[in-house]
């Protein structure tokens, strides 16, 4: 990874990426490109920036080229909840998107990271303990385009010789940038409603377990995947990774801990309960330890304490 091309940098994701690969790479060995251009924004003004649609192969590829990019990140993707209510947008957007992604790597011989999803499994997945190989049938239309993606990106690698790397990312939390559309959110949102507003409506069930993740663990698992030497791989699209498991009952918990005057109640969205009943409960990650050493540092109680210090921070 020396000069890093990374799609759909305005994300969640993506703007923390970018800014840590550009500390750590030089600003100049970043392009940073997302399909709009907020000129104030910390991403467009601090490096290089280009405006990209992922489905325009031909700019995609003329970007990559013109900038020497060694190495692909392609965020650009449709999130669960709002795949489900855009089923055909979320196809185009998740699949062309992906296979443009891939042919520019292809052509110009790019080392390749895409995220895959917990969403990737199914009702039918063992929901604890994931296994890393195991049945998936997703019933979402974002499940379905990840196991799809996993399945082209192990192709480009067979048939291409593609150095194409990718992890299941559970729930990412974050202070940053919102997530926008996901089953997880929630886990989000609410450290923002508990300064904010003292209180939250909780759009799952107070059971519902699933793999969550703090940023900066996310971060590091992607840079250290793709630095790994490639011969200490055996898999490859995608790892599964999570740093912990929790209820929406036990993440209220952990900010009643700092904020005991906060309160929770219930209103299920049946969409998302639906979405989030048919994911794991949590994954096994042995393959990721193994293979490049993943290792994440936080768990509920240090990410709800860093959580609400920075947020505080950032919002008062
Ligand atoms: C979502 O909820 O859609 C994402 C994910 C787990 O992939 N955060």
């Amino acid at each position: 990874m020396k000069r890093i091309m990374i799609t759909g940098c305005l994300g969640q994701i993506g703007s923390e990426l970018v800014d840590r690969l550009r500390r750590e790479k030089g600003v100049d060995n970043v392009l940073a490109t997302d399909i709009r251009k907020p000129e104030d924004h910390r991403i467009v003004k601090g490096g290089k920036f280009e405006v990209l649609d992922v489905l325009d192969e031909e700019r995609m590829y003329e970007l990559a080229k013109e900038f020497e990019a060694d190495t692909m990140i392609h965020l650009a993707s449709l999130l669960s909840s709002v795949a489900e209510d855009k089923p055909q947008i979320a196809w185009h957007i998740n699949m062309s998107g992906l296979m443009n992604a891939l042919e520019v790597a292809r052509k110009l011989d790019l080392q390749f990271f895409t995220p895959s999803s917990i969403g990737a499994f199914g009702p039918e997945t063992p929901k604890v303990s994931t296994p890393q190989d195991t049945l998936q049938r997703p019933k979402t239309m974002y499940g379905i385009t990840k196991v799809a993606g996993e399945l082209l990106c192990d192709y480009y690698h067979d048939k291409f010789g593609v150095d194409t790397r990718g992890v299941r990312f559970p729930g990412l939390i974050s202070y940053d940038t919102l997530p926008g559309g996901g089953t997880t959110d929630y886990a989000v949102e609410i450290y923002y409603e508990a300064l904010k507003a003292g209180k939250y409506v909780c759009p799952l069930g107070e059971d519902t377990a699933m793999d969550m993740m703090y940023m900066p663990d996310a971060i590091n698992a992607i840079i250290k995947l793709m630095e790994i030497p490639e011969d200490r791989l055996v898999h490859r699209n995608a790892f599964n990774i999570s740093a912990m498991s929790f209820t929406p009952k036990d993440i209220l918990a952990s900010i009643q801990q700092e904020m005991p005057e906060f309160t929770m109640t219930y209103e299920v969205n049946p969409k998302l309960q639906g979405i989030a009943d048919s994911w794991p409960d949590s994954l096994d990650c042995d393959a990721a330890a193994k293979e490049w050493d993943f290792k994440p540092e936080y768990g509920l109680e240090e990410m709800t304490k860093d959580m609400l210090v920075k947020l505080k921070a950032k919002l008062f």
